[in-house]
């Protein structure tokens, strides 16, 4: 069956990435017999006219759209990116008889709401398995009237195909990607058992770790560096736990240092420590991130991050034995946050960046339905949004320190400091020019240590977007 396959996102911040979900859905689908061709929107001048063409080109028995985000997760600034969402389906139904599917992250994290919104016939959770799969088949036998139920699962055992580098170049203009840094992912595990208050990725990748071995992963690495590509980021939900797993990956691919960079923004600071952190710089790391998100006691609690002030500091030390860049990222307004609480986490901040680092606060946590910040959101009578309404970004911030007041404090520090980044911060319009020309003269990733280099550049030029 001719299938057709869209990569729906067009987000352009912080970068785009590549969408390796969409990329290896389709592989699974084509591995499955069916002929596969890919519409990957990130840097189509005009959408609408290209899906017009594909669908012409591919005349497909069924559409795929690989959804990745929901939005920007920004409070102060927030952005759907579904808006285009239903029309695009009905543009679908006005040009083809074929059933749609709607599957990726987004998927994953609001099934039922994203499957009535778009208007689609199939939503897909989970991984593109076996259940993805026997769904083409019965498509194939019975176009439209497929069956229901229409929200299923990807996967029915417990294979995982996320574990594959797709041959990217099939499928997208990777020089595109190339060009704007972005950096090939891999995964290496997927699931976590943890239970932060807000987290989603439960309801994506699973509560249960699956691990994928350490030489399987720097074969595929290996693979990705025949194709050209040099640059590879552990796109895991923790990267470090088990710690063992990431130490054994690190010394797995420590062989391929000369040819390949790794990066990880997913490090949990309860499983960072010099032992790692010795591992991945022999393996040839050049940028890490560490997910502390505050670093007040109480505050932390209320997220139920399982660690303290105490483990976020050790983390911090430990950091500043090595050598490897560091993005510190920061997640303000959470339950119990005050401005006592911002003021110690600013500070921390302050005291754990080392030159070339850079701290990423977001202000405000985005609220999922089925997640327990949730549940406190509506008991504090911060939410009324029903479910489907919540597609709509809603947002917790602590009662005690309204956000005005918090972005006043985080713009204050950030004023004097470039190494604060705040999330959803407006970046010039020439901000894209400016990365593509950072390509092209061998900047590379990750961006974000350039960060503070521009907005010094463009404070000097007094320029504020
Ligand atoms: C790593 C990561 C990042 C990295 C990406 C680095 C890189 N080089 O790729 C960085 C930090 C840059 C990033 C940025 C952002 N991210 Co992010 N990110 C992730 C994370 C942890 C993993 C994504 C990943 O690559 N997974 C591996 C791939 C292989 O899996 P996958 O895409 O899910 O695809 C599988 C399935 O979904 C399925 N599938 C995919 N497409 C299709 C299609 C069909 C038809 C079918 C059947 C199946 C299918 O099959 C695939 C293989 O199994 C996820 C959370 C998570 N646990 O998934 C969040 C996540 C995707 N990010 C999210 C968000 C919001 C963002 C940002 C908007 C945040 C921001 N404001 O900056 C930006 C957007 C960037 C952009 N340009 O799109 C949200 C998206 C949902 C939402 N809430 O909107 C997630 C889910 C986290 C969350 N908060 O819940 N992100
Ligand atoms: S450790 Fe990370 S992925 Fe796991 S539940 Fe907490 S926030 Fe989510």
């Amino acid at each position: 069956m001719n299938i057709l396959f869209i990569s729906a996102n067009r987000a352009r911040t912080p970068l785009p990435v590549m969408p390796a979900g969409a990329c290896i859905a389709a592989e699974v689908a084509a591995s499955a017999g069916h002929n596969v061709t890919m519409l990957d929107l990130m840097f189509e001048k005009n959408p609408d006219a290209a899906l017009d063409r594909a669908i012409a080109r591919s005349s497909p028995g069924a559409v795929c759209i690989s959804l990745r985000n929901i939005d920007n997760n920004a409070m102060a600034s927030a952005t759907s990116y579904i808006d285009f969402l239903p029309g695009m389906v009905q543009r679908i139904r006005s040009l083809s008889p074929a059933p749609v599917i709607i599957g990726g992250a987004a998927v994953g994290v609001m099934p039922k709401e994203l499957f009535h919104r778009s208007r689609a016939d199939f939503a897909i959770t989970g991984g593109a398995g076996d259940g993805f799969t026997a769904l083409l088949e019965r498509i194939e036998r019975g176009g439209n009237n497929a069956g229901s139920p229409a929200v299923l699962p990807g996967s029915t055992n417990t294979e995982n195909n996320a574990f594959i580098i797709p041959d990217f170049g099939r499928w997208v203009d990777i020089s595109r990607y190339r060009a704007a840094m972005a950096s090939v992912p891999v995964v290496t595990k997927s699931g976590c058992g943890f239970t932060c208050a807000y987290c989603t990725y439960g309801s994506i990748n699973g509560k249960k770790v699956k691990t994928r071995g350490p030489a399987e992963v720097a074969r595929a690495i290996e693979k990705g560096i025949t194709r050209g590509f040099r640059d590879f980021e552990f796109v895991d939900d923790v990267f470090n736990f088990p710690k063992e797993h990431a130490i054994a990956v690190c010394r797995a691919i420590a062989p391929l240092r000369n040819r390949a960079r790794f990066q990880c923004l997913e490090l949990n600071p309860l499983f960072l420590d010099d032992e790692l952190l010795t591992e991945m710089e022999r393996a040839g790391f050049n940028a890490i991130g560490v997910t502390v998100e505050s670093a007040s006691d109480g505050v932390l609690r209320g997220l139920n991050k399982g660690y303290g002030a105490k483990e976020v500091h050790e983390a911090a030390e430990a950091v500043a034995r090595h050598g490897i860049r560091c993005m510190w990222l920061f997640m303000l307004g959470g339950p119990g946050e005050t401005e006592d609480t911002v003021r110690q986490t600013l500070a921390f901040a302050e005291k754990a960046m080392r030159p070339g680092d850079l701290a990423y606060v977001t202000c405000g946590i985005r609220l999922y339905p089925g997640t327990p910040l949730e549940q406190t959101a509506r008991a504090e009578g911060l939410l009324t949004a029903t479910p489907e309404e919540m597609l709509e970004p809603a947002f917790y911030c602590s009662p005690a320190i309204p956000l005005p007041a918090m972005l006043g404090m985080v713009e204050d520090v950030a004023r004097r400091n470039p190494q604060f980044h705040i999330a959803g911060e407006r970046l010039p319009r020439f901000a894209p020019h400016l990365m593509k020309i950072g390509g092209l003269i061998g900047l590379r990733p990750p961006l974000w240590q350039y960060s503070p280099m521009m907005k010094r550049g463009l404070g000097a030029l007094s320029f504020r977007p």
